[in-house]
């Protein structure tokens, strides 16, 4: 039977205003997707999302929507989840929005662990505003910006998120959206904070000035940057330069969540709970 699309989609606000052949769509199509197979009543689900072109994913979805800031998702969806934890909590930004103007909010993010999920829509650009360098465009690369080529080096987002703490971390492209619908059902159903990087395709703001004038060629040039973690941990230092392993690359389950922890400490001002100690904070209290 085809999938009921409609049922999460706020068909007023269609045509979107995503360019043709943009990924942004079959991310979100993939998104909705996950959440009927995960079974969340749509009414227990709230999508954050900031500026840019990836930031106009919260308009298009009939859930809880918050349609932020630029930079500012993470920001938001703390303030929503600390008040109502019972919510699955889902913030939607683009590379220039999580990992240069809210770059300071996304390790900030990792390193508490919040239980929430960040798709970080990675076009490699900033889209909406026609192409300026983004912390993810590859050196060399034209930018609106950089006329002569890109020479920052670039941010990997996942290794970032590692780092910073996230107990959950995985990539994938939207050229397989069933893969993709898979590893964000594992995103959104891990317990902290998640990060989930979708590379997607820019041929308008990003292809047309760098060889990839079209969706397919643009789409072409994210298969040849990218192999299974699997494949990729066989490969040695120098294979391994330029490429970037797609799937589950971080999984903690042990990890404190800060939610249940913040609990607790309410219990400690409400006067039902007499202290907390570092031993209660290491026996997961
Ligand atoms: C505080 C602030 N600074 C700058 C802007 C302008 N602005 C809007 S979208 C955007 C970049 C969007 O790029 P990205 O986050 O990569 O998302 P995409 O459009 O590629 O999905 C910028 C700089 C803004 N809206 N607010």
């Amino acid at each position: 039977m085809a999938f009921n699309y409609e049922k999460y989609l706020r068909l007023s606000k269609m045509p979107t205003l995503w360019c043709w052949g943009c990924g942004d769509g079959v991310i979100l199509k993939a998104f909705v997707r996950a959440i009927e197979k995960m079974g969340v009543n749509q009414n227990d689900v709230c999508v954050v999302s900031g500026i840019g072109c990836s930031g106009r994913f919260s308009s298009y979805v009939d859930f809880n929507t918050v349609h932020t800031t630029h930079g500012r998702t993470i920001a938001y969806a703390t303030g929503i989840k600390l008040a109502r934890p019972d919510k699955m909590v889902v913030c939607v930004a683009g590379d220039g929005d999580a990992l240069a103007i809210g770059g300071n909010h996304t390790i900030h993010g990792c390193r508490r662990n919040i239980d929430m999920t960040m798709i970080v829509i990675n076009n490699f650009i900033y889209g909406l505003t026609n192409s300026q360098t983004s912390p993810t465009t590859p050196k060399g690369m034209w930018t609106v910006s950089q006329k002569a080529g890109n020479i920052d080096p670039t941010f990997d987002t996942c290794d970032l998120a590692i780092a910073a703490g996230a107990s959950f971390v995985a990539r994938e492209s939207m050229l397989d959206p069933k893969k993709l619908e898979k590893v964000l059902i594992k995103a959104m159903e891990h317990k902290g904070f998640s990060m989930m990087e979708v590379l997607s395709n820019c041929h308008i703001n990003l292809g047309r000035k760098n060889k990839m004038v079209s969706a397919m060629e643009n789409l072409e040039w994210i298969d040849s940057i990218t192999t299974p973690k699997k494949k990729y941990d066989t490969l040695t230092p120098e294979e391994q330069l330029n490429l970037l392993p797609t799937g589950i690359l971080k999984q903690d389950l042990e990890a404190d969540e800060y939610c249940d922890m913040y609990a607790e400490i309410q219990k400690v001002h409400q006067g039902l709970r007499k202290t907390i100690s570092q031993d209660d904070f290491a026996k997961k209290i």
